[in-house]
Formats: structure tokens, sequence, C-alpha cells
């Protein structure tokens, strides 16, 4: 008897690629090539939340929350600590650098005169500091967006392939926000659900887990850390725990709604102990964000598994 595709792979078959999936996926390619040949680290960090459309002519899609904050500071930290970033990231999400801006007005920053543009003395030195860092970061960051779950599936399995060269150099930090459920291409209506239908009821189906292949097979050589989020406190550390024994993969990162940025539990693949990471007063008060010490974290982690994993690499 034939045996049944995976449900993942019958995803991929009935969800089309997104708009400029090869450019991006040529850019990512050079990316990592190049990363290979100077011997970086790339970190691939996934940020903000997925939409499922509910008409192929979307004008209602639901929504994942997440404003991209914990993927925007992490690809900061990331490159602070010498790591080429790939940022797959929700479109019109909090972006690296740029996010210090969002909510400031940039015409409260600057003085016009009549032959003169000038950023205003009160906001010269954190600009400057913030285009300095910017300026020294760029070439090592590749942003590539997306908006539809079906869109980030696609560019997550491509990056994760591409990544293969980088061997144990590659680090997948998979902070985004995935639906759970979504409406096939198939089954989506082509135009605006008319009103005039009366009250609408939905049938969502469930995404395949697509951690299973992402471990197994798009990424099988890269240490690969994943978000669990939850609301209820006592889920937390046995959710954690469930995800890593289910999916074999190196760390989950366990956080709560209303406590993520400032109290994270880390289950990591070699330990029993479950470690967490949690801002202090004094930390608040010094600006320090929790992402800093997440990373800092990781990156001891990242360096112990290159260590025992180096051997078998592709390149590096
Ligand atoms: C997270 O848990 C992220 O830390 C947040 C960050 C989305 C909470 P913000 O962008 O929020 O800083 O506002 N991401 C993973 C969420 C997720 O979809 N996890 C799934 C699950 O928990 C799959 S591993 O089941």
């Amino acid at each position: 008897m034939a045996q049944e595709d995976p449900t993942w792979k019958i995803f991929f078959d009935e969800n089309p690629k997104p708009v400029h999936f090869h450019e991006n996926v040529n850019l990512i390619q050079d990316f990592c090539h190049q990363a290979s040949v100077k011997k970086n680290r790339v970190a691939l960090v996934t940020s903000g939340g997925t939409t499922v459309p509910l008409e192929q002519n979307t004008v209602r899609f639901i929504d994942n929350f997440s404003a991209g904050t914990r993927g925007s500071a992490s690809a900061e930290y990331f490159l602070e600590a010498g790591y080429q970033v790939i940022f797959l990231h929700r479109s019109k999400s909090l972006e690296p650098y740029f996010r210090h801006l969002v909510g400031k007005n940039i015409f409260d920053m600057i003085e016009v005169s009549p032959d003169n543009v000038t950023v205003d003395k009160k906001h010269q030195f954190e600009l400057g500091k913030l285009a300095e860092k910017f300026q020294r970061h760029k070439c090592n960051l590749l942003m590539i967006s997306f908006s539809t779950l079906s869109d980030y599936l696609w560019l997550l399995q491509a990056t994760a392939q591409q990544m293969q060269i980088l061997g144990p150099s590659a680090l997948l930090y998979l902070a985004a926000a995935v639906s759970d459920f979504y409406i096939p291409a198939s089954q989506m209506p082509c135009h605006k659900i008319q009103s005039s239908g009366g009250p609408l009821s939905l049938s969502l189906q469930l995404v395949p887990k697509m951690l299973a292949p992402l471990v197994t097979l798009w990424a099988p050589n890269a240490f690969i850390v994943s978000f669990k989020l939850e609301t209820n406190e006592t889920l937390l550390e046995t959710k954690s725990k469930e995800s890593l024994l289910k999916y074999h993969h190196h760390v989950v990162i366990g956080n709560l709604l209303d406590s993520r940025k400032v109290y994270v539990v880390l289950v990591d693949s070699n330990s029993r102990n479950v470690e967490e990471i949690r801002l202090s007063t004094s930390d608040l008060e010094s600006d320090i964000e929790i992402e800093s010490k997440i990373v800092g974290n990781l990156k001891t982690r990242h360096d112990q598994y290159y260590a025992d994993h180096k051997t078998g690499a592709i390149s590096n």
C-alpha cells in the first residue's frame, strides 16, 4: 500500500509559494554562502505574528499576537555577539534599530533653518549612537518579510535548508508567533465574504507541526531554539519540556504573555535543570532588556554545541 505524504508536505502542496519567493531564496543563499566563506555564525531570528486570510482576495484575516519586540531586540544582540542575522519578520512589525524610533516624531527631532536641516541638540547623542550601530551591523543583517502563515512557513523551510551549508554554526531562534489554525487555499472563498449571507461560521484546520521536519530534515545540524507561549503559569514548564521531548531540538524558552518582558524559563535537551532568567529592579532601572540576557545565555550554549559538533560540519 502506498504511504501517504506527511501532513507538512500536503501543506506545501496545497498552499502556493509567496510572491518574490525565488528572489528571497537567492538573497538568503548568497548571505549564507558569504557567512560560510567568512566562517561567521548565522542566526535566523523569526519575529512577529502570522496572518491567516479568510478570503483569497483578502479583506479580512485572523492575526496572531506579537509586536515583534522579542525578535527585533534579539536580532540586535545577536549582531552585537558577532552573528550574521537573517531577520524573518512580519511586514511592518518592529525591526532592529528602527524599533527605538517607533512612537517618536521625527519632526520633533530636527531643526530646520533656511539652508540647513540638523538633528536638534537634545536628540543628537541618542540618534548618533543608534545610527552608528546600524551602520556597523547593516551588512550582517538580511531582512526578509512575511505576512501570512503560508508565506512564513515557505520562507522558514527555504531559509533552514539554505542554512545547511553552515552546519553547526547555524542557530535558529523561532520567536515569531505562529498560528496553529488556518484555512487551506482550496477552502478559501475567492472574493470578500458578504454579510448578506448572515452570521459567519468558520472552520479552521490544524497547521501541521513544522518543528518536526525542521529539526530532522531542513536543518538537521543547526542549533534550534523555539519559544513556547502560555498564559497559565502552571503549564509553562511542563509544556516547554513536552515540546523539547517531542521534537528533540536544543532549547525551548517558555514565556508568559503578561511577564514575557521580565521573565523566561529555558529548558535544554542536555540538562534536567530548568534555568530562569528574570530581570531585577536594578536591571529595569538600567534599561537592560531581557533579550540581552537570553542571547548571552544562548551564545554560551551554542558555543558548546559548536565545539561538540564542528567535526561533522560541511564547512567551518
Ligand atoms: C514567543 O513566545 C515570543 O516570545 C512572543 C514575543 C510572541 C511572546 P513580542 O513580539 O512577543 O515581544 O510582543 N513566540 C512563540 C510563540 C508561538 O507561536 N509559539 C508556539 C507555541 O507556543 C509554537 S512553538 O505553541
